[in-house]
């Protein structure tokens, strides 16, 4: 008999049917950011591809539950939750208040450790308090976790901080009763390191984390984009920032897998989420992305703004290492 597994992902083109093992599931394409129990997150981004909904599921007995503003559910040493807020007024009290529910309802839910969180929400280059609202928003999370005791330094989760259409705030995030391992680029500046230049205060996340149950490491590599040090390279040229995009990832996930990764396209059974800025841009990256990583790779293609105007493109990336 096959092994149990705890936590384990597929992207499908629509609602599945079999919902007994779902743990969470994340659908594209709602008009409006929103969150709804059972666990399911609606984000306001089209789908670009055949894929519109990642599905989170596991093969042991699942609790679910609504805490205040929280949708959760858990099953083993794992917790999947949501929580969806207006996105009116300064984005940065917003996302203070979120990490200041969800952080401590993890701690005391017996999820300490903080794996992955995904942040969505409208408008993220429009101007807030004279400065970017995605700037505004890290200066808001970085005040949220510092007031729950987080150093900012080498204890955040990976994280994902995209523009979506419709309006709402969305935090979905993964949390483990176990110590998480939180993984960098080498080649490239640490962003909670990263200079004054991109705003009052750098964004609080890990290039990587793994989770390493069952003798399985689960990796949830963060939102990666053609960053070098922290330059953004390659304004302009979409087949560049997918290449570059690549070479990064290649070297977190090696560095989270802990083995030399030639080229991505090697990694077995990995998943792909892409946020393309722009709909004219997405043939070519569609096939410079899938030309890097192979053509059977599983991708769901989503419609988000990147945090950086020049940035066109943005990939996170699940994988299991046995
Ligand atoms: C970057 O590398 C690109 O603020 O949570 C990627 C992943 C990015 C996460 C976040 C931002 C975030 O800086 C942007």
């Amino acid at each position: 008999m096959k092994r149990p597994r705890s936590l384990f992902v597929e992207y499908a083109e629509r609602t599945p049917e079999d919902t007994d093992s779902l743990l969470a599931l994340v659908c594209a394409g709602a008009p409006e950011a929103s969150v709804s129990s059972p666990l399911r997150v609606g984000l306001a981004m089209p789908a670009l591809g055949a894929m519109s909904v990642e599905a989170w599921r596991t093969d042991l007995a699942i609790e679910r539950g609504v805490d205040g503003p929280v949708v959760w559910s858990r099953a083993g040493d794992v917790l999947a939750g949501a929580i969806a807020l207006s996105d009116a007024g300064p984005i940065a009290v917003r996302a203070t208040e979120a990490y200041r529910i969800i952080i401590p309802f993890v701690r005391a839910a017996g999820f300490p450790h903080l794996l992955r969180m995904w942040n969505q929400f409208p408008r993220i280059l429009a101007e807030d308090q004279e400065l970017e609202r995605y700037q505004a928003f890290c200066a808001g999370r970085a005040a949220g976790f510092e007031a729950e005791g987080f150093t900012l330094n080498g204890d955040l989760p990976a994280a994902s901080a995209v523009g979506a259409d419709g309006e709402g705030y969305v935090v979905t995030f993964f949390a483990s009763r176990r110590p998480v391992t939180h993984v960098e680029n080498p080649r490239q500046v640490s962003a909670f390191r990263y200079p004054r230049q991109y705003g009052p205060r750098p964004p609080s996340f890990a290039r990587a984390s793994r989770l390493d149950l069952d003798g399985e490491g689960t990796i949830f590599v963060s939102g990666t984009a053609s960053i070098v040090g922290h330059e953004s390279l390659h304004r302009g040229d979409a087949v560049a920032q997918v290449d570059e995009t690549v070479e990064n990832l290649r070297l977190v996930y090696g560095s989270a897998a802990r083995r030399e990764i030639g080229a991505l396209e090697k990694v077995r059974g990995a998943h792909y989420r892409i946020y393309v800025k722009r709909n004219c841009d997405l043939e070519t990256i569609r096939a410079r992305f899938l030309s890097r990583i192979g053509p059977d790779a599983s991708c769901l293609w989503l419609r988000g703004d990147i945090c950086r105007d020049e940035l066109l493109v943005e990939v996170e990336m699940i994988g299991q290492e046995g």
